[in-house]
């Protein structure tokens, strides 16, 4: 599949740069994945076929969206996993005739095999083979739009290249040649495995620079004391639709796989008059390829750092259960595990009243929502203001009828218990983040009600 994946690197004029330096590190561009008609295998290896069979069906979700056209799905029993070709040589030969027949191109293996076992595969079934991993590489690759998204899935490619880099070697050495990269008793491939660490390296570092960048303005949010929410979930749960629906943020919003992979934040007023920033970011699947978990490290981290994580579930999926369960791993994976959860069970809509009361039962205490219809949107809004952590400092404060701005800044930023208007202004009884407390002080309140 090496023709398939990797591709000559071109200028800015779409021209190829035969004369750069050679020690330019310039970007080892992987093509898009060509599929076109592919047979898609699953394995169920603890004998349990209906898991493999929702997972194979994601496997076709996933096919499609990366824009192929499934002709046929096989799905084994196995106590485990040949070690050879995985699927084992009899069914490796009724792959390969399967494929034949139908005039398949490509074969997709829902689960990550190890360089070896692909290539064996390959050679028995005499088509291209490639795995879940790759299929979710490329389709990131697609969606990537941003320099971080982008130098992020280029960094998860190469990690997964790397160890893969036998019999891929041709065209990347193409790269190569020619340009004085290739010093006296070098293998080819030697020459590629360094190109490719190097290129590793610079992206690390690049992310490493962009995620700074990304600091300096949390800092700015941290500073302003309001807290974060961040939105989780499945890919295609309705992330990005409640966003939009909250905020009118105009995330770009589609019934696929990963439409979305950059973050965006949004700051909202909640019931009671708190604010608070809430983040769409990048969905997560079963199987996640850890090389993406990695690479998205960063992005991820905000996840971490959020003072309350929403987690939307996909109510109409067959499997909410499942689904939960790989986007807790995911978020424990990334150090999330600790930070508060509202789960939510969202598409509510599309249920009937037997499915949502068996919902309930499911996942009990789960709110249920419409993003799509904004159904239950205003109930979950006033569980995520009590549920978000509690400013620090009790105090009660006088505020003349001339600082309505503070009155606002104490609704934007603490948690006001009760106002009362009085002939001398307004009194604010709240819990206060430091730095507000601090701005508040000169009206504040002794236990006798007089300004201290
Ligand atoms: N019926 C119904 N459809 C919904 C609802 N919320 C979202 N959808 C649809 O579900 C699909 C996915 O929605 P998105 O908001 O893109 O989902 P996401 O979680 O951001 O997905 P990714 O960014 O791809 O991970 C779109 O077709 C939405 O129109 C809902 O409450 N009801
Ligand atoms: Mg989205």
């Amino acid at each position: 599949m090496t023709e398939h994946l990797l591709t000559e690197t071109r200028g800015a004029g779409g021209a190829p740069q035969p004369t750069a330096p050679a020690e330019e590190v310039r970007p080892v561009e992987l093509r898009k994945l060509r599929l076109e008609r592919v047979v898609l295998v699953g394995v169920a290896v603890d004998g349990s076929v209906e898991a493999a069979e929702r997972s194979v069906d994601e496997l076709r979700r996933l096919a499609e969206t990366a824009g192929a056209e499934v002709l046929d799905v096989m799905v084994q029993r196995r106590p485990r996993p040949d070690a050879g070709t995985f699927i084992g040589k009899g069914k490796a030969r009724e792959l390969a005739a399967a494929v034949e027949a139908l005039g398949a191109d490509t074969v997709v293996m829902d689960d990550e095999l190890s360089p070896g076992q692909l290539r064996h595969l390959e050679e028995l079934v005499d088509a291209k083979v490639i795995d879940r991993t790759a299929l979710i590489l490329d389709i990131f690759a697609q969606h990537a739009t941003s320099r971080e998204g982008k130098s992020q899935v280029e960094l998860a490619q190469l990690n997964y290249l790397l160890p893969r880099l036998r019999g891929w070697g041709e065209s990347l050495t193409r790269l190569g040649a020619g340009i004085g990269t290739r010093g006296p008793g070098e293998t080819k491939m030697e020459v590629d495995r360094r190109r490719i660490r190097r290129r590793i390296t610079k992206l690390r570092r690049d992310l490493v620079d962009l995620a700074r960048t990304r600091d300096v303005k949390r800092r700015s949010r941290e500073r302003a004391e309001v807290p974060a929410v961040a939105l989780v979930g499945y890919t295609n749960a309705g992330k990005s639709t409640l966003l939009n629906r909250l905020s009118g943020a105009g995330v770009l919003v589609e019934d696929r796989l990963f439409s979305t992979l950059d973050p965006t934040t949004r700051r909202l007023d909640l019931p009671g008059g708190r604010a608070a920033t809430f983040t769409d970011t990048v969905g997560f699947i079963a199987k996640l390829p850890h090389d993406l978990v990695e690479a998205f490290k960063s992005t991820l981290e905000e996840v971490a750092r959020a003072d309350l994580v929403v987690h939307l579930v996909d109510a109409a999926q067959p499997d909410p259960d499942g689904q939960v369960a790989a986007v807790r791993a995911v978020l424990d994976e990334v150090g999330a595990a600790e930070v508060p959860e509202v789960l939510v069970l969202n598409k509510v809509d599309l249920l009937d009243e037997v499915s949502r009361a068996r919902l309930a039962r499911q996942l009990p205490g789960a709110a249920m929502i419409s993003a799509a219809t904004g159904e239950g949107v205003d109930g979950l809004l006033a569980t995520i203001a009590t549920r978000l952590p509690r400013p620090p400092v009790e105090l009660e404060v006088l505020l003349p009828y001339d600082r309505g701005d503070l009155v606002d800044r104490a609704h934007r930023e603490g948690a006001v218990l009760a106002t009362e208007h009085v002939a001398e202004g307004t009194r604010v009884r709240l819990r206060a983040p430091a730095a507000l407390a601090h701005a508040l002080e000169p009206y504040r309140l002794d236990g006798a009600g007089r300004v201290k």
